[in-house]
């Protein structure tokens, strides 16, 4: 497998993916300044020009989501998914697709749009965090008890919304969540990565 990813981006939620599963993979490092992700070859990969992307067997993903779904049943040994047919694949889904969700409500912040509730999809920036609030006040990870491929993203976004975006104020339900995920051997060898760049 390779994956193709710039530091300091939503890259890291592959790599921290790349490392739970701990197959084998490459990286390449696409200079964004420069503008490879707009390359002839990197558009093959991926048409929208970003990353990261992920070629695994001649077959290309793109979408972080997509990859961190991908990889989660390509390697179903990491146990980092519910397996089809299990009711609680339901939720799992449900929890993965959040995080487009979260996504629009941030955005939503961060741009200062007005927008109804009842027909943004999201609702509200306030609801949307209210609801990972209640969940993770409640249970230790997205599922309760045990750890998904669906924290990889949702821990991602509570990142980027506190500590990097600054858009919400820390709570202790959030610092104690993100202490949990951040502390995994596989996020400390992705960060390790996306901080040395290489
Ligand atoms: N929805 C995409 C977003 C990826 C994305 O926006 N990547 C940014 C870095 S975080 C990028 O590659 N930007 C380069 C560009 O658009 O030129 C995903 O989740 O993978």
């Amino acid at each position: 497998m390779r994956v193709y990813w710039a530091p300091h981006t939503r890259s890291l939620r592959a790599l921290w993916m790349l490392e739970e599963i701990a197959a084998p993979y490459e990286r390449v490092r696409v200079d964004l300044q420069a503008g490879g992700q707009r390359q002839p070859a990197f558009r093959a990969i991926n048409p929208m020009e970003k990353v990261p992307a992920l070629e695994c067997d001649g077959a290309h993903v793109a979408e972080s989501g997509a990859i961190v779904a991908f990889l989660a049943e390509k390697f179903p040994q990491a146990g980092l998914a519910p397996p089809v047919g299990d009711v609680l694949r339901g939720r799992y889904l449900q929890w993965l697709f959040f995080s487009p969700v979260i996504e629009m409500a941030i955005t939503q912040k961060f741009a200062r749009l007005e927008m109804p509730e009842g027909s943004a999809g999201w609702g509200s920036f306030d609801r949307v965090f209210k609801v990972l609030s209640e969940i993770l006040s409640a249970s230790p990870y997205m599922l309760g008890e045990t750890f998904s491929a669906a924290d990889v993203l949702i821990a991602s976004d509570l990142h980027f919304v506190i500590d990097v975006f600054k858009l919400l104020e820390p709570r202790p339900e959030f610092s104690a969540y993100l202490e949990r995920c951040r502390s995994r051997a596989a996020f400390l060898r992705a960060q390790k990565i996306d901080a040395d760049g290489v």
